[in-house]
């Protein structure tokens, strides 16, 4: 059987099924960008193919995925980490006009080629670590013109270097100062023409809004929510991260994609997600960064079978973090998830979180060929170092 591609002499993590799924003397076959054969060699077709690598007995896992990230951003915000060091809480900056107001002033200064070369050291920092797919979010432009000019930057991205990206729009993260402090009319804004507007000229995939007390109601979200249905754009949210505003159930009650942070949510939050097949999107970089002592509820979202993501959530304000392996250990030391939990969180159901398992997330027939091959002994080493990368390789559609 031809093949363009084959990986041989591999430890395999194809994350098929529910575990790791492990596969010794493993190989892959791709062509055209696609898997056409992932598993154990002495099982597998003779395959000629065009080109053999090697891999020497080397972990393979899919290349990774930050299914929750506001890469694209101008400025930062060291100012602000020094006067929470100074005893400010996030919500006091933000409510002093700091906070996500500050990063807004900065990208409406920006070009769109400025956001572009600015994201593109934090991409690269991911890129390094085996990162194939990367969610971006709008939300600092929080006008018609300044939101599409985010989104159109995040796409951009994709042709500046070999990455997927899915991008979304945050129009309901912040209000904008000309708002005057009219959260609704800011929401008639965000529903009437800027949903409209990025559905039309298909600038992102989904939909997100930040239900929370320094942000939106449940009710303003759920008008985001009934605009981006009726434009057939997927949902998720920014859940229940300081207060439990029951945003996981709104979310659910959405059918979306994924619910993220998750810190309040309660049980009946999480067994509506199990309801609705929506995805748990842990960020621990934001847990870290704001000191949080309130755990996500894992117990609960294992005990409900609700596929649990981590994602760096890579923006200036709560989460300056571009390692997705340092996230991993994060959620593993500060949530207590288990290595193989960290793992599948960063590939298969960051993938669910995404929509796109169908595609991407386990080393299987008829997925895109991203794969992460690693120098460690153990794939533990993935969760258990703190600022080491072990990458040896990354292949992006097969090359
Ligand atoms: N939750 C977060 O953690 C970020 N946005 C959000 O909705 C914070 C964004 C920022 O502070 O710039
Ligand atoms: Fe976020």
């Amino acid at each position: 059987m031809d093949c363009e591609r084959l990986w041989r002499n591999a430890r395999l993590a194809t994350l098929k099924g529910d575990g790791l799924g492990v596969v010794e003397h493993g190989i892959v076959a791709a062509s055209a960008g696609r898997i056409v054969y992932a598993g154990a060699e002495s099982a597998a077709p003779a395959f000629s193919a065009a080109d053999t690598i090697d891999c020497d007995g080397r972990w393979l896992t899919p290349g990774l995925i930050d299914c929750h990230t506001h890469l694209v951003y101008a400025g930062n915000r060291a100012h602000e980490f020094q006067m929470r060091l100074d005893g400010a809480s996030y919500e006091d900056i933000a409510k002093a006009g700091g906070g996500i107001a500050s990063t807004v002033k900065a990208t409406r200064a920006a070009s769109e080629r400025e956001l572009v070369s600015q994201a593109l050291p934090r991409l690269d920092a991911l890129i390094a670590e085996g990162v194939c797919t990367v969610e971006i979010k709008s939300g600092y432009g929080l006008s018609l013109e300044q939101e599409l000019k985010m989104l159109r930057a995040a796409n951009a991205l994709a042709r500046e270097r070999k990455i997927e990206i899915s991008a979304t729009f945050l129009g309901a993260h912040a209000l904008p100062p000309e708002a005057n402090d009219d959260k609704d009319k800011y929401i008639d804004l965000v529903c009437n023409e800027m949903i409209p507007a990025v559905a039309r000229e298909k600038l992102a995939d989904a939909v997100d809004a930040f239900c929370e007390t320094i942000a939106f109601t449940g009710a303003q979200t759920a008008r985001v929510f009934d605009a981006a249905t009726k434009h057939g754009l997927k949902v998720r949210l920014h859940a229940d991260q300081l207060s439990n505003s029951h945003g996981a159930a709104l979310a659910a009650k959405y059918n979306a994609l994924s619910a993220d942070h998750l810190e309040h949510t309660d049980e009946a939050g999480v067994v509506a997600m199990a309801n609705s097949g929506t995805a748990a999107v842990l960020l621990p970089g934001a847990f870290y960064f704001l000191r949080e002592t309130k755990q996500p509820p894992l117990d609960l979202l294992r005990k409900h079978r609700v596929p649990i993501a981590i994602a760096t959530d890579c923006n200036p304000g709560t989460s300056p973090l571009t390692s997705l392996l340092l996230a991993m250990n994060m959620a593993a030391t500060c949530f207590r998830m288990t290595v193989e939990e960290c793992i599948a969180a960063v590939t298969r159901e960051a993938a669910r979180a995404l929509g796109k398992f169908r595609e991407l997330g386990s080393l299987e027939e008829g997925k895109i060929c991203h794969l992460a091959i690693w120098n460690v002994e153990e794939l533990s080493e993935l969760v258990y170092r703190m600022g080491y990368n072990p990458l040896y390789a990354r292949v992006w559609r097969a090359t």
